[in-house]
Protein backbone atom coordinates (compact mmCIF):
# COMPACT_ATOMS: atom_id res chain seq x y z
CA UNK A 1 0.00 0.00 0.00
CA UNK A 2 1.83 2.63 -1.44
CA UNK A 3 -0.28 6.33 -0.17
CA UNK A 4 -0.50 6.98 3.72
CA UNK A 5 -3.80 8.72 4.87
CA UNK A 6 -3.67 12.07 5.30
CA UNK A 7 -6.73 13.69 6.55
CA UNK A 8 -6.16 17.79 7.35
CA UNK A 9 -9.81 18.48 8.73
CA UNK A 10 -9.67 19.79 11.91
CA UNK A 11 -12.96 19.34 14.32
CA UNK A 12 -12.92 23.11 14.66
CA UNK A 13 -13.66 23.48 11.66
CA UNK A 14 -16.16 21.29 11.68
CA UNK A 15 -19.96 23.14 12.25
CA UNK A 16 -23.33 23.05 10.60
CA UNK A 17 -22.44 25.80 9.13
CA UNK A 18 -19.47 25.14 7.51
CA UNK A 19 -20.44 21.15 5.72
CA UNK A 20 -16.94 20.29 4.86
CA UNK A 21 -16.73 16.50 2.31
CA UNK A 22 -14.36 15.19 2.88
CA UNK A 23 -12.83 12.62 0.14
CA UNK A 24 -14.80 9.91 0.79
CA UNK A 25 -18.44 11.73 0.77
CA UNK A 26 -17.47 13.17 -2.61
CA UNK A 27 -16.69 9.86 -4.13
CA UNK A 28 -19.76 8.52 -2.63
CA UNK A 29 -21.58 11.51 -3.53
CA UNK A 30 -20.10 11.10 -7.38
CA UNK A 31 -21.39 7.46 -7.26
CA UNK A 32 -24.39 7.64 -5.49
CA UNK A 33 -25.19 11.33 -6.22
CA UNK A 34 -28.25 11.31 -8.94
CA UNK A 35 -30.15 9.17 -6.27
CA UNK A 36 -29.02 11.12 -2.97
CA UNK A 37 -30.82 14.50 -1.68
CA UNK A 38 -29.35 16.89 -0.68
CA UNK A 39 -30.64 16.72 2.68
CA UNK A 40 -28.96 12.70 2.69
CA UNK A 41 -25.67 14.42 1.71
CA UNK A 42 -26.06 17.19 5.11
CA UNK A 43 -26.94 14.15 6.75
CA UNK A 44 -23.76 12.38 5.99
CA UNK A 45 -21.50 15.22 6.69
CA UNK A 46 -18.65 15.29 8.96
CA UNK A 47 -20.37 16.52 12.15
CA UNK A 48 -18.71 14.89 14.78
CA UNK A 49 -20.67 13.37 17.41
CA UNK A 50 -20.41 15.37 20.54
CA UNK A 51 -17.66 14.08 22.57
CA UNK A 52 -20.52 13.53 25.76
CA UNK A 53 -22.40 11.02 23.36
CA UNK A 54 -19.47 9.36 21.99
CA UNK A 55 -18.30 8.33 25.64
CA UNK A 56 -21.91 7.72 27.06
CA UNK A 57 -23.04 5.05 24.56
CA UNK A 58 -21.04 2.21 24.73
CA UNK A 59 -20.27 -1.26 24.23
CA UNK A 60 -17.81 -2.70 26.30
CA UNK A 61 -18.98 -6.26 27.74
CA UNK A 62 -15.94 -6.54 29.81
CA UNK A 63 -17.75 -3.70 31.87
CA UNK A 64 -21.96 -4.50 31.11
CA UNK A 65 -24.16 -5.36 28.10
CA UNK A 66 -25.85 -1.99 29.07
CA UNK A 67 -25.07 0.60 26.75
CA UNK A 68 -24.40 3.07 29.86
CA UNK A 69 -22.77 0.03 31.73
CA UNK A 70 -19.30 1.03 30.02
CA UNK A 71 -19.41 4.56 31.38
CA UNK A 72 -20.71 3.73 34.64
CA UNK A 73 -18.48 0.85 35.38
CA UNK A 74 -15.22 1.14 33.45
CA UNK A 75 -13.20 3.69 35.87
CA UNK A 76 -11.81 0.54 37.50
CA UNK A 77 -9.88 -0.33 34.31
CA UNK A 78 -6.06 0.62 35.28
CA UNK A 79 -4.46 1.53 32.37
CA UNK A 80 -1.39 2.90 34.22
CA UNK A 81 1.67 0.66 33.07
CA UNK A 82 -0.01 -0.65 29.87
CA UNK A 83 1.83 -3.36 27.91
CA UNK A 84 1.02 -4.48 24.68
CA UNK A 85 2.83 -8.07 24.34
CA UNK A 86 3.15 -8.93 20.24
CA UNK A 87 4.25 -12.36 19.54
CA UNK A 88 3.69 -14.94 16.70
CA UNK A 89 4.70 -14.62 13.39
CA UNK A 90 7.70 -11.74 13.93
CA UNK A 91 11.10 -10.88 14.08
CA UNK A 92 10.96 -9.21 17.18
CA UNK A 93 8.59 -10.75 19.93
CA UNK A 94 8.48 -9.17 22.61
CA UNK A 95 6.24 -7.36 25.60
CA UNK A 96 6.66 -3.86 24.77
CA UNK A 97 5.29 -0.50 27.07
CA UNK A 98 3.03 1.99 25.24
CA UNK A 99 6.22 4.42 24.95
CA UNK A 100 7.88 2.24 23.28
CA UNK A 101 5.05 0.88 20.77
CA UNK A 102 4.27 4.26 20.03
CA UNK A 103 8.07 5.82 19.99
CA UNK A 104 8.52 8.36 17.08
CA UNK A 105 5.14 8.09 15.85
CA UNK A 106 2.74 11.08 14.99
CA UNK A 107 -0.71 11.12 15.97
CA UNK A 108 -2.69 12.37 13.28
CA UNK A 109 -6.36 13.96 13.42
CA UNK A 110 -7.91 11.99 11.45
CA UNK A 111 -12.48 11.68 11.63
CA UNK A 112 -13.60 8.43 11.30
CA UNK A 113 -17.00 7.75 10.55
CA UNK A 114 -18.05 4.72 13.01
CA UNK A 115 -20.91 2.36 13.06
CA UNK A 116 -21.99 -0.23 15.05
CA UNK A 117 -23.79 -3.27 14.08
CA UNK A 118 -26.55 -2.43 15.92
CA UNK A 119 -27.56 0.10 13.32
CA UNK A 120 -26.63 3.58 15.54
CA UNK A 121 -23.50 5.56 14.47
CA UNK A 122 -21.31 8.07 15.13
CA UNK A 123 -18.72 10.54 14.12
CA UNK A 124 -15.80 10.05 16.04
CA UNK A 125 -12.76 12.51 15.75
CA UNK A 126 -9.74 9.69 16.84
CA UNK A 127 -6.65 10.45 17.29
CA UNK A 128 -4.13 7.57 16.58
CA UNK A 129 -1.71 6.25 14.34
CA UNK A 130 -1.30 3.73 11.47
CA UNK A 131 -1.52 -0.12 12.66
CA UNK A 132 0.90 -0.63 10.23
CA UNK A 133 3.52 1.23 12.01
CA UNK A 134 3.72 -1.01 15.05
CA UNK A 135 3.51 -4.13 12.67
CA UNK A 136 6.53 -2.90 10.62
CA UNK A 137 8.57 -2.45 14.06
CA UNK A 138 7.53 -5.51 15.26
CA UNK A 139 8.72 -7.08 11.64
CA UNK A 140 6.16 -9.12 10.27
CA UNK A 141 7.55 -12.56 8.89
CA UNK A 142 6.59 -13.78 5.18
CA UNK A 143 4.38 -16.68 6.56
CA UNK A 144 1.97 -14.35 8.38
CA UNK A 145 -1.42 -14.08 7.04
CA UNK A 146 -3.53 -12.77 10.01
CA UNK A 147 -3.15 -10.41 12.83
CA UNK A 148 -4.83 -11.71 16.08
CA UNK A 149 -5.82 -9.37 18.76
CA UNK A 150 -6.69 -10.12 22.48
CA UNK A 151 -8.51 -7.61 25.29
CA UNK A 152 -7.31 -7.53 28.87
CA UNK A 153 -9.54 -10.27 30.71
CA UNK A 154 -9.22 -8.84 34.26
CA UNK A 155 -12.12 -10.20 36.83
CA UNK A 156 -11.36 -7.74 39.42
CA UNK A 157 -11.61 -4.51 37.47
CA UNK A 158 -14.26 -5.78 34.93
CA UNK A 159 -17.19 -6.96 36.32
CA UNK A 160 -18.94 -8.10 32.78
CA UNK A 161 -16.32 -10.94 32.53
CA UNK A 162 -17.38 -12.54 35.44
CA UNK A 163 -20.22 -13.65 33.35
CA UNK A 164 -19.74 -15.60 30.65
CA UNK A 165 -21.41 -13.66 28.03
CA UNK A 166 -18.77 -14.02 25.69
CA UNK A 167 -16.21 -16.58 25.59
CA UNK A 168 -13.02 -14.31 27.61
CA UNK A 169 -10.97 -12.25 26.29
CA UNK A 170 -12.42 -10.50 23.89
CA UNK A 171 -10.60 -11.69 20.55
CA UNK A 172 -10.75 -10.21 17.46
CA UNK A 173 -8.69 -10.70 14.04
CA UNK A 174 -7.89 -8.85 10.86
CA UNK A 175 -6.34 -10.35 7.59
CA UNK A 176 -2.78 -9.08 7.41
CA UNK A 177 -3.73 -6.92 4.01
CA UNK A 178 -6.39 -5.42 5.73
CA UNK A 179 -4.45 -4.61 8.76
CA UNK A 180 -1.94 -2.99 6.81
CA UNK A 181 -3.87 -0.84 5.15
CA UNK A 182 -3.69 2.50 5.66
CA UNK A 183 -7.30 3.26 7.06
CA UNK A 184 -6.59 0.95 9.96
CA UNK A 185 -5.97 2.39 13.12
CA UNK A 186 -4.79 1.99 16.51
CA UNK A 187 -6.43 4.84 18.34
CA UNK A 188 -5.37 6.03 21.88
CA UNK A 189 -7.62 9.36 21.67
CA UNK A 190 -11.15 10.92 21.13
CA UNK A 191 -10.92 14.63 20.20
CA UNK A 192 -7.09 15.38 21.24
CA UNK A 193 -7.75 13.66 24.80
CA UNK A 194 -6.71 10.61 25.85
CA UNK A 195 -9.40 7.84 25.11
CA UNK A 196 -11.65 7.44 27.88
CA UNK A 197 -11.75 3.64 29.53
CA UNK A 198 -15.30 2.96 28.19
CA UNK A 199 -13.90 3.78 24.65
CA UNK A 200 -10.96 1.09 25.34
CA UNK A 201 -8.26 3.03 26.95
CA UNK A 202 -5.67 3.19 26.74
CA UNK A 203 -5.19 1.78 22.99
CA UNK A 204 -7.53 0.28 20.68
CA UNK A 205 -8.23 -0.77 17.19
CA UNK A 206 -10.37 1.34 14.79
CA UNK A 207 -11.42 0.11 11.24
CA UNK A 208 -13.88 2.28 9.76
CA UNK A 209 -15.65 -0.01 6.97
CA UNK A 210 -16.45 -2.63 9.53
CA UNK A 211 -18.70 -3.44 11.93
CA UNK A 212 -18.10 -2.06 15.27
CA UNK A 213 -17.21 -5.23 17.19
CA UNK A 214 -14.29 -5.91 14.85
CA UNK A 215 -12.87 -2.59 16.22
CA UNK A 216 -11.36 -4.43 19.69
CA UNK A 217 -10.72 -2.09 22.56
CA UNK A 218 -8.19 -1.96 25.63
CA UNK A 219 -5.60 -4.96 23.61
CA UNK A 220 -2.75 -6.16 25.56
CA UNK A 221 -1.64 -8.69 22.87
CA UNK A 222 -0.97 -8.86 18.84
CA UNK A 223 -0.37 -12.06 17.72
CA UNK A 224 0.85 -12.93 14.16
CA UNK A 225 -0.63 -15.86 12.31
CA UNK A 226 -1.40 -17.57 9.24
CA UNK A 227 -4.12 -18.97 10.66
CA UNK A 228 -7.63 -17.39 10.59
CA UNK A 229 -8.00 -16.51 13.87
CA UNK A 230 -10.88 -16.63 16.62
CA UNK A 231 -13.09 -13.99 16.97
CA UNK A 232 -15.45 -13.52 19.69
CA UNK A 233 -18.50 -12.97 18.15
CA UNK A 234 -18.73 -15.32 15.48
CA UNK A 235 -17.70 -18.00 18.28
CA UNK A 236 -21.04 -16.42 20.04
CA UNK A 237 -22.77 -16.98 16.63
CA UNK A 238 -21.46 -17.88 13.63
CA UNK A 239 -24.59 -17.49 11.42
CA UNK A 240 -24.99 -13.92 12.53
CA UNK A 241 -20.92 -12.62 12.50
CA UNK A 242 -18.39 -13.73 9.96
CA UNK A 243 -15.17 -13.08 10.55
CA UNK A 244 -15.02 -10.14 7.79
CA UNK A 245 -17.83 -8.09 8.89
CA UNK A 246 -17.07 -5.43 6.17
CA UNK A 247 -20.07 -3.10 6.50
CA UNK A 248 -22.64 -4.22 3.38
CA UNK A 249 -26.06 -2.10 3.14
CA UNK A 250 -26.86 -5.39 0.87
CA UNK A 251 -26.61 -8.02 3.53
CA UNK A 252 -28.75 -7.64 6.29
CA UNK A 253 -28.66 -9.49 9.81
CA UNK A 254 -30.83 -12.55 10.21
CA UNK A 255 -32.22 -10.13 12.84
CA UNK A 256 -32.23 -6.56 11.45
CA UNK A 257 -31.86 -4.37 8.05
CA UNK A 258 -28.60 -3.34 7.84
CA UNK A 259 -29.88 -0.91 4.63
CA UNK A 260 -30.31 2.27 7.60
CA UNK A 261 -28.29 3.88 10.32
CA UNK A 262 -29.53 5.83 13.12
CA UNK A 263 -27.12 8.87 14.07
CA UNK A 264 -26.11 8.90 17.78
CA UNK A 265 -26.82 12.59 19.17
CA UNK A 266 -28.61 15.64 17.75
CA UNK A 267 -31.56 14.70 20.28
CA UNK A 268 -34.85 15.93 18.03
CA UNK A 269 -32.92 15.73 14.84
CA UNK A 270 -31.09 12.14 14.96
CA UNK A 271 -32.44 10.37 11.91
CA UNK A 272 -31.87 7.68 10.05
CA UNK A 273 -29.28 7.71 7.21
CA UNK A 274 -28.74 5.38 4.19
CA UNK A 275 -25.77 2.87 5.01
CA UNK A 276 -23.07 3.25 2.72
CA UNK A 277 -21.19 -0.17 1.23
CA UNK A 278 -17.92 -0.23 3.07
CA UNK A 279 -18.93 2.46 5.26
CA UNK A 280 -18.22 4.77 2.45
CA UNK A 281 -14.82 3.52 1.71
CA UNK A 282 -15.42 1.72 -1.17
CA UNK A 283 -13.03 3.49 -3.42
CA UNK A 284 -10.29 3.16 -0.37
CA UNK A 285 -10.92 -0.79 0.36
CA UNK A 286 -12.98 -2.67 -2.49
CA UNK A 287 -9.80 -3.84 -4.05
CA UNK A 288 -8.91 -6.14 -0.75
CA UNK A 289 -12.32 -8.45 -1.48
CA UNK A 290 -12.08 -8.21 -5.43
CA UNK A 291 -13.46 -11.81 -6.32
CA UNK A 292 -14.90 -12.75 -2.92
CA UNK A 293 -18.95 -13.12 -2.70
CA UNK A 294 -19.42 -10.84 0.40
CA UNK A 295 -22.80 -12.21 0.98
CA UNK A 296 -20.95 -15.61 1.52
CA UNK A 297 -18.11 -13.97 3.22
CA UNK A 298 -20.47 -11.53 6.09
N1 LIG B 1 -12.94 -5.60 24.29
C1 LIG B 1 -14.06 -5.23 23.68
N2 LIG B 1 -13.99 -4.51 22.55
C2 LIG B 1 -15.13 -4.11 21.92
C3 LIG B 1 -16.39 -4.48 22.42
C4 LIG B 1 -16.44 -5.25 23.62
O1 LIG B 1 -17.51 -5.61 24.13
N3 LIG B 1 -15.27 -5.57 24.22
N4 LIG B 1 -17.54 -4.11 21.75
C5 LIG B 1 -17.39 -3.85 20.32
C6 LIG B 1 -18.61 -3.29 19.76
S1 LIG B 1 -19.92 -4.34 19.55
C7 LIG B 1 -18.70 -1.99 19.37
S2 LIG B 1 -20.10 -1.43 18.62
C8 LIG B 1 -17.59 -1.04 19.62
C9 LIG B 1 -18.12 0.17 20.35
O2 LIG B 1 -17.13 1.15 20.46
P1 LIG B 1 -17.48 2.53 21.20
O3 LIG B 1 -18.14 2.18 22.51
O4 LIG B 1 -16.17 3.23 21.37
O5 LIG B 1 -18.42 3.28 20.31
O6 LIG B 1 -16.53 -1.62 20.38
C10 LIG B 1 -16.19 -2.94 20.03
N5 LIG B 1 -15.04 -3.37 20.77
MO1 LIG C 1 -21.39 -3.25 17.96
Amino acid sequence: MAFRWKNNLKYENVTPENIWLNRRQILAGATAGAIMAPNFLAAQSLEPTAYEDITSYNNFYEFGTGKGDPAKYAHTLVTDGWEVKIDGMVDNPGTYSLQQLTEGLTEEERIYRFRCVEAWSMIVPWNGFELKDILDKAGVQSGAKYVAFETANRPDEMPGVRFRTLDWPYREGLRLDEAMHPLTMMATGIYGKPIPNQNGAPIRLVVPWKYGFKSIKSIVRITLTDEQPFTSWSDANAREYGFYSNVNPNVDHPRWSQATERTIGGGLFAKRIPTLMFNGYEAEVASLYEGMDLAKFI
